[in-house]
């Protein structure tokens, strides 16, 4: 999109971002406050976010470290239809205006169940694997091996409510390969990217619901066995889409952290927001906003404390690009993201900034 909301909002602001922090040529970037520990701070972008022309480029530029293609290196964004030539266009001036300007690139995700070509969701078989499925891999990761510093290499393994006794998810890959695809698509990327660090990322695993504990037990599992077999992993992605409602319980979350230390495996944050729209009840929109930042801080502070944690990635910078608007009437004012909709920051830019600023410094994994 060349024309959006956001684009109308500086627009018609006349001066992109003067309210905001980089108003200011004394504000020092969260990518910036971040690397004082040995760690990364990034964003989720679209091409537009990043375009050298669009209104946004300043704050992106400011405060990251990295960025994240939120959704134009997925498997269904390259290949529409399966069979198709991939189109790398989008994902090319991503990553010349991140050379530009000095950005590292985590590349997401080379397999999701999600954002297929249409067609991909009937594959079933070890040679539709070898056919669609090993050249895709090697293709993406072959094409930015010098570019990406870390990949998504799988993302969502993880489904207790399919029912399997492994808890992981009955996606077309389970089907192609049953649970070795995981391992496989390692070595595929390997290959291709060999500099490249690899991650297995997922989601709600850090709240103390009996069915997030579920979700741990069955993380743990694959990791360790992944770990067993010297498949070569690096890092697990703990994407940490939070939300006001779930319990959290700090001593469940350090235990996990724990565990994946003893793996030996790097951990990051890789796509923080936080959900706090449906049961806002009727509080101020600041009320609200102090929630959000605190439910990130309460997250934050532990993650850091770990040696392993290698950087935060928020799923993009300002409210108004949230997907969690997009989830239905109920969730369409979420506050969950460091700028607001004016581009002004957010209670919860000020706990990313305090926690990176008091956090232990990192000894990498
Ligand atoms: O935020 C992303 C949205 O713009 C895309 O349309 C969508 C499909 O590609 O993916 C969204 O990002 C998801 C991420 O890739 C994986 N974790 C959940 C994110 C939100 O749905």
């Amino acid at each position: 999109m060349s024309f959006n909301r956001r684009s109308l909002l500086a627009a018609c602001a006349g001066l992109p971002f003067a309210t905001s922090a980089f108003a200011s040529a004394r504000q020092v970037g969260l990518g910036e406050l971040a690397a004082r520990s040995g760690r990364y701070f990034g964003s989720a972008v679209t091409r537009d976010d990043v375009s050298d022309a669009g209104p946004h480029i300043r704050l992106f530029d400011g405060e990251c470290s990295v960025w994240v293609p939120s959704w134009q290196m997925k498997w269904g964004a390259l290949v529409p239809t399966l069979g198709e030539t991939p189109d790398y266009r989008n994902c090319d001036t991503i990553v010349a205006s991140a050379a530009k300007r000095d950005k590292r690139l985590r590349g997401h995700a080379l397999i999701w169940h999600e954002h297929l070509p249409a067609g991909a969701e009937r594959l079933s078989t070890a040679a539709d694997w070898r056919r669609f499925v090993a050249p895709h891999i090697t293709a993406v990761a072959g094409r930015y091996r010098d570019a990406i510093f870390e990949w998504d290499v799988v993302n969502e393994a993880i489904e207790p409510y399919d029912d399997g006794a492994d808890l992981m998810r009955r996606s077309p890959f389970y089907a192609m390969l049953g649970p070795d695809y995981v391992a496989e698509a390692f070595r595929l990327a390997a290959e291709a990217a060999p500099s490249a660090r690899l991650y297995l990322n997922d989601d709600h695993l850090y709240y103390a619901e009996d069915w997030q504990e579920r979700r741990r037990t069955g993380m743990l599992r694959l990791l360790d066995r992944l770990v067993k077999a010297k498949v070569p992993i690096h890092g697990l992605g703990m994407q940490c889409h939070l939300d006001t409602r779930l319990r959290f319980d700090e001593r469940i979350f350090r235990r996990f952290l724990g565990q994946i230390e003893d793996l030996g495996l790097t951990l990051s944050i890789t796509e923080l927001d936080v959900t706090e729209a449906p049961n806002a009840g009727d509080r101020s929109m600041a009320q609200r906003r102090l929630r959000a930042a605190a439910e990130a801080g309460k997250v934050l502070s532990v993650a850091l404390d770990s040696p392993a944690l290698a950087g935060v990635v928020t799923w993009g910078l300002s409210d108004d690009d949230s997907w969690l608007r997009n989830r239905g009437a109920d969730m369409a004012d979420n506050q969950g993201l460091p700028y607001d909709d004016a581009y002004r920051p957010t209670p919860l830019r000020d706990a990313l900034a305090s926690r990176f600023a008091s956090t232990r410094t990192r000894h990498p994994t």
